[in-house]
Formats: C-alpha cells, sequence, structure tokens
C-alpha cells in the first residue's frame, strides 16, 4: 500500500463479492456461460422477454438477501474509515457490483456504477426505490401509480452507466487507482485505470488472474480476494 497517497479511487467488480457466494460473470461456470448477456443484460432483451429478465434478476435478488460481507470488503470499508480519520484527502470508492455488500461491510458514500439490484426504478417517472420483493410485470409505481412500468435499477449493456462525471473528476485527481476482483472486460470501466495514468496515479491490480488491462497497472497481486486485499491494506 503506497503510504504516500492522499487521492484514492478504487474500482470493485464480481471477484470481491465470489467468496461471499455471488457469482462472477466471465470465470470458467461464471453468470455469463450459463445465461445469454444479450438476452437477459440489453433493453433489448427486456422488451423481447420481460418475464425471463424479472426472473433472473429475482433469483439474483434472493441469492444476495442470504449473503454476508467478506473479509476484502471488510478491510476496504476499513481503509476508508482510516483515510477519513487521517485526512489523507479523497476517498471513491466504485463499484461495478449491484450487491450491497459494500455497504454491508460499512463503506459510506460509494458509487454503484452499474445500479443496484435492490432498487426498482419506474420507466414511466424515474422513481428509484428500494426494494426486496419479486419483480412483476403487474406491479404499480408507488410514485406515479403507472402498472408495468417497473424494471431492475439495473444498467444494461447500451446503456449508460450511473455517476460517470465525479468518477472522472475523481480519476483526474487521483494519485492512487486500484482495481479489484475485475477483468476489466466492460467499457467505460475498462478504461479507468488509463485515466488514472494520465493524472499521474500508481496503479494496481488486486485480482485472481490477470485482467484485459493488466499491463498498465504499475503493481499487480494474484489471489483470492479474502487474502490479497486485507494483505494489501494492512
Ligand atoms: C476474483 C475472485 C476472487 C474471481 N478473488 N478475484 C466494443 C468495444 C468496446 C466497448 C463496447 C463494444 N461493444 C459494446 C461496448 C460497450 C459495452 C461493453 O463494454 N461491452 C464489452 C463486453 C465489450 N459497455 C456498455 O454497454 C456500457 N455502457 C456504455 O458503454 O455506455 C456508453 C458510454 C460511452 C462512453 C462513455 C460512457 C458510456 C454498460 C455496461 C453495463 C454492464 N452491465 C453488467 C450487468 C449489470 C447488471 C447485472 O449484474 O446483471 O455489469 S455486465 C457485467 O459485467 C456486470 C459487471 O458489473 C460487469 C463487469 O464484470 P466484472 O465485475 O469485471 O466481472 P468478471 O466476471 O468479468 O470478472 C471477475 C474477475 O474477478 C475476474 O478477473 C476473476 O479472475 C476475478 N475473481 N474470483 C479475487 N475470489
Amino acid at each position: 500500500m503506497n503510504d504516500q497517497a492522499s487521492n484514492i479511487v478504487i474500482l470493485t467488480g464480481a471477484g470481491v463479492s465470489a467468496e461471499s457466494g455471488l457469482g462472477t460473470f466471465r470465470d470458467v461456470g461464471g453468470i455469463w456461460a450459463k445465461f445469454d448477456p444479450m438476452k437477459l443484460a440489453t433493453p433489448e432483451g427486456y422488451a423481447e422477454d420481460p418475464d425471463g429478465v424479472l426472473e433472473f434478476y429475482s433469483a439474483r435478488r434472493e441469492n444476495l438477501i442470504g449473503a454476508r460481507p467478506n473479509g476484502a470488503h471488510l478491510a476496504l470499508a476499513g481503509l476508508e474509515q482510516a483515510w477519513m480519520m487521517a485526512g489523507r484527502g479523497d476517498f471513491l470508492l466504485v463499484t461495478q457490483n449491484i450487491d450491497d455488500l459494500h455497504e454491508q461491510a460499512g463503506s459510506a458514500g460509494l458509487i454503484h456504477m452499474h445500479g443496484e439490484l435492490l432498487k426498482t426504478r419506474c420507466t414511466a417517472c424515474g422513481h428509484v426505490f428500494a426494494d426486496r420483493e419479486a419483480l412483476a410485470l403487474t406491479r404499480i409505481c408507488p410514485s406515479c401509480g403507472h402498472a408495468g412500468g417497473l424494471r431492475p435499477h439495473v444498467v444494461w449493456f447500451g446503456e449508460m452507466p450511473l455517476g460517470l462525471d465525479p468518477i472522472y473528476e475523481a480519476l483526474a485527481r487521483a494519485d492512487l487507482f486500484v482495481a479489484i476482483g475485475t477483468s476489466c472486460t466492460v467499457w467505460p470501466a475498462a478504461g479507468f485505470v488509463q485515466e488514472a495514468r494520465a493524472a499521474g496515479a500508481w496503479t494496481v491490480e488486486l485480482s485472481l488472474e490477470p485482467g484485459e488491462v493488466s499491463a498498465l497497472f504499475d503493481e499487480r497481486h494474484y489471489g483470492p480476494a479474502t487474502q490479497i486485499v486485507p494483505d494489501w491494506v494492512r
């Protein structure tokens, strides 16, 4: 861990939650090995088979509701607390994950750039609300009363990720960028390391194996997140 850094941006992906029992996407046996992302994670797929898409996300909600944060989530929450207490500078945690395990661990003020599984959005009025129920097409928006316009508050392929302005602002100020448990396959997150390098940041990859843009990291550590993240934070 770089003791001199003051402004840190951390990007997490599915690998940080793997040891909490949530599946990754592109590993052998991962979610996209069993399900077709073009059918289940695109606006076109949802238009074609809304029931099938809602069923997929309802099953993942049930799985998430039983999941608990692991040592990697807890180490990152501890790092944030120590960073703020010491007044070191900016601390931004950006997650591509739609689970709530960083929040359960105590992380505050993080950005869910691909949305949140435990929230629902109304496509008619834009209202976003916390929701742990199974999704159904017949449900009515609690805000505008429109029927049939609810969808998971997640970002599908072809849609704009959330919170990009504050993320790019933080990357432009960063002197330390850390990517954890992500294959860096999906854009724009895959380009964050390049943005951070352009700002002069030291870049670190912590994952089970090298990702797509591994060569762009100054420092790399490979292993299970529950081991390498607490070790790196220490
Ligand atoms: C462990 C571990 C352990 C395992 N310990 N590590 C052609 C070229 C370039 C771009 C495009 C293109 N065609 C289309 C695009 C754009 C597209 C894209 O990137 N596609 C690529 C597939 C090529 N991107 C988009 O459409 C995005 N929007 C967009 O681009 O808007 C326009 C725009 C333009 C300009 C600026 C800004 C915007 C939207 C992307 C939405 C992604 N949505 C999903 C689904 C969310 C809902 C859901 O969960 O169902 O998000 S897809 C899925 O992938 C999910 C994830 O957040 C995302 C990233 O996956 P992640 O986290 O990296 O998981 P894995 O499985 O890939 O990797 C896990 C890693 O962990 C591995 O490395 C393991 O080794 C490791 N690991 N166990 C530590 N125990």
